[in-house]
């Protein structure tokens, strides 16, 4: 038996697409629970062109909400050529009714527990058109994602590397917690430690040299050059204290580089900050979201701060770690001059990174049951609920102020001005990391 794995890729205009592209785990633990009798592929549309006639038993399609549409007309064709085709993901989960008028069935949630159910009724001609797991799974029973089935050339050496999923809160334009639960599950430390150690070697990058050697412009070189670079893509990786001091000390172990994502509160723990710092942490990833405290109350993130942001944010950089932000705008709240006050924080604050959203009502979440009751939901082109496109009438502003200003925010933080002031005027941190990046996205935005 023979499973073709998809990742589809929307149909980006050439001006929207990223020069480095990063792997992914969900197919491969998909692939990781697939009985070992049966042959699995995993396409990644986004860098391969997908053979239709390739003889498969079945298709496995995968779908964040934008690339949603690109997977039916997928499936489409494999089923015109009687490939039976299945899709799990976010989008499908959350409307599995509109999926099934595409797929033949459609795994909801997790899909470590009934994915070996749905190959064993494949095979007995019995596929059901609904599966969905009796609870989450225990995260540390997990096997390890089959990375091998990705092919390494056509992705930027940076390592994924889940160490838990779920999130207590509920942030009213985010699925995490329904679709993961309410609350931290992690891995076991030995667990992580035995992926890590099919990942990197122990021990450090190369020997120690003298400080002028290595100045601290290109202190990073040799982590690049080396690829230990190690992206942590849990909803936050400071959730739960005692595991993540945990985790930090295994991460030392291997002398990384590493970036992931944690709560601007982070930047008031001078413990866990100098925690990170000591394990390679090169940046934490916030999600600022707003300026406006009615805003960050109407979304369900009242524990956002914005009087503190500035502070949190020099507190980080003061242990030589970098921020990536994220900032929503089309917020009840926002008025026009939201973009010019997000440029001004970042430049003001020498943000190392950040990137400026127009809210996406997801399907299955709070945030589209409201505008949906308030009538506000224009667009249901799926591959429009990218962030870049406003899908809905924001309040205080027109679609098209809201869509422009978005744009203009890109390009403004990312403008040669905007990088010399933001990374290269001192103190330095982790600079050649975040020239690399910035100079990415000024190359994207500099076509708009
Ligand atoms: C890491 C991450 C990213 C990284 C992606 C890195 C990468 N290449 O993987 C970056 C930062 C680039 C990113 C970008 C985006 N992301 Co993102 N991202 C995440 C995050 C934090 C983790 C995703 C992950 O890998 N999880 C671990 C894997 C194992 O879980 P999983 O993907 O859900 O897969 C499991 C099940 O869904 C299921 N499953 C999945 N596929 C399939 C297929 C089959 C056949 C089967 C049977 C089962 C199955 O089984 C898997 C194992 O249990 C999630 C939030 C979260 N905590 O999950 C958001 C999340 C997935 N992202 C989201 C969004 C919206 C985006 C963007 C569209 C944002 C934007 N506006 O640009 C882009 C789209 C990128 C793209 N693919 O084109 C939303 C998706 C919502 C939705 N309805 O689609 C999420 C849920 C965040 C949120 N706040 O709601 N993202
Ligand atoms: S946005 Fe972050 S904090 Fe809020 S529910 Fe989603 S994962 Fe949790």
């Amino acid at each position: 038996m023979k499973i073709l794995l998809i990742s589809p890729e929307r149909e980006r205009k050439k001006e929207e697409a990223f020069l480095f592209r990063l792997g992914f785990l969900n197919l491969p633990y998909v692939a990781a629970v697939t009985p070992p009798d049966v042959e699995v592929k995993i396409v990644d549309e986004a860098v391969e062109k997908i053979d239709f006639d390739e003889k498969a038993d079945l298709v496995g399609l995968t779908a964040q909400t934008p690339a949603a549409p690109r997977a039916y007309r997928i499936a489409g064709e494999f089923r015109r050529r009687g490939i039976p085709v299945v899709m799990g993901g976010f989008h499908a989960s959350m409307l599995p009714e509109e999926a099934l008028r595409h797929v033949d069935g459609v795994v909801i949630g997790e899909a470590e527990e009934v994915w070996p159910q749905l190959i064993e009724d494949l095979r007995s001609g019995q596929m059901k058109r609904m599966y969905r797991g009796n609870e989450f799974i225990n995260p540390s029973a997990l096997p390890l994602p089959r990375r091998e089935l990705l092919h390494p050339a056509f992705y930027f050496p940076l390592k994924l590397l889940e160490t838990t999923r779920g999130c207590p809160h509920q942030c009213d334009f985010c699925g995490v917690s329904t679709f993961f639960g309410f609350r931290y599950r992690n891995r076991s430390l030995g667990e992580i430690d035995r992926e890590l150690a099919t990942l990197f070697d122990k021990g450090p990058v190369m020997p120690p040299l003298p400080k002028k050697v290595l100045s601290l412009f290109s202190r990073d070189l040799p982590y690049f050059l080396k690829k230990r670079l190690l992206y942590i893509i849990d909803s936050n990786v400071a959730g739960n204290k005692r595991f993540t001091s945990g985790l930090l000390s295994l991460l030392r172990e291997y002398d990384l580089r590493w970036y992931g994502h944690a709560p601007v509160s982070i930047g008031f723990d001078q413990k866990l900050l100098a925690g990170f710092s000591q394990s390679g942490c090169i940046a934490v990833n916030i999600g600022f979201e707003s300026f406006s405290v009615k805003n960050l109350k109407a979304m369900g993130k009242g524990f956002n701060q914005p009087a503190h942001y500035a502070e949190a944010v020099k507190r980080i950089h003061d242990h030589g770690i970098g921020i990536m932000g994220t900032f929503m705008v089309g917020l009840d709240d926002d008025d026009p001059g939201v973009f010019q006050r997000i440029f001004d924080f970042c430049v003001d604050s020498q943000m190392d990174w950040a990137l400026t959203f127009i809210m996406a009502p997801y399907p299955g979440t709070e945030s589209f049951l409201r505008l949906e009751r308030e009538g506000r939901i224009f667009c249901r082109d799926w591959e429009k609920y990218d962030s870049l496109n406003a899908v809905y009438h924001p309040l205080r502003m027109s679609v098209e102020e809201l869509e422009k200003g978005t744009r203009w925010a890109w390009k403004k933080v990312f403008s040669l001005p905007s990088i010399y002031k933001r990374i290269l005027k001192r103190p330095w941190i982790h600079p050649l990391f975040y020239l690399v990046m910035n100079l990415q996205f000024y190359h994207l935005t500099k076509k708009w």
